[in-house]
């Protein structure tokens, strides 16, 4: 393997909870019940598909502008949360990893669906450490697609059989398998047995054992 490319929000930092909070605030004023298990099927997916999910489930149908109102809602309520994040959010063992892989030579990149990862990426103090940020901004289709991961995989100026993918989300492996990539969920395998492998963190892998792994499309 010679890319590795990481998700943001579940990855590198817990975000996903921010998320739900923000949603769910939502979804309240639509007269819905957001529970985690439709959480689940939020995270990855970009912030306009998921207020179109959030209303079929409500079965409602609003006009642009209200749809513009609550995204913007969301995005405001959501940021509240990150201004507080520090770099003593990072979740366990991917900064290590990611400066180990680093020193061994191989190129990083950011493949997220988040539109706030520099925001992000810069209060946490990782933005410097990648060679390339693709996010929210840069593409047209979002996870499952695998849109992010190829542009990531071609900034980085690897084959995407040679790059690895990291993701919390049942999207975003997805993405990362349709663009014939080795992929690996951090979570739990209820979620992503469609994952390649699964572990709990990055303090349950070796970096030896990711570069070692083979391509799944030769
Ligand atoms: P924003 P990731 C995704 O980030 C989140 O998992 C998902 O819950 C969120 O809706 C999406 O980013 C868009 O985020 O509203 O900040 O642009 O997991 O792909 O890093
Ligand atoms: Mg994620």
């Amino acid at each position: 393997m010679k890319g590795f490319i990481f998700d943001l929000d579940g990855v590198i930092v817990d975000t996903a909870h921010f998320h739900f909070l923000a949603w769910k605030k939502t979804a309240d004023e639509l007269g819905l019940e957001l529970t985690e298990e439709m959480n689940e099927q939020l995270k990855g997916v970009s912030r306009i598909d998921s207020l179109k999910k959030i209303l079929a489930w409500a079965d409602k149908e609003i006009s642009q502008d209200h749809f513009d109102k609550l995204t913007t809602e969301k995005n405001t309520d959501y940021l509240s949360y990150v201004e507080e994040m520090t770099s003593g959010d990072i979740l366990p063992g991917v900064e290590a990893f990611i400066t180990q892989i680093k020193s061994q030579g191989y190129p990083v990149a950011l493949g997220s669906a988040s539109k706030n990862a520099p925001r992000i990426l810069k209060k946490i103090g990782l933005f410097d450490l990648f060679d390339t940020i693709v996010d929210g901004n840069s593409v047209k289709k979002a996870k499952p697609d695998p849109e992010v991961f190829v542009i990531a995989a071609g900034n980085l100026g690897v084959a995407r059989e040679e790059c690895v993918v990291f993701e919390d989300s049942e999207a975003g492996v997805t993405a990362a398998n349709n663009a014939g990539m080795v992929s690996i969920g951090i979570g739990s395998p209820e979620n992503l047995g469609h994952a390649d492998h699964v572990f709990g963190n990055f303090t349950e892998f070796s970096t030896e054992f990711i570069v070692n792994l083979e391509p799944k499309v030769k």
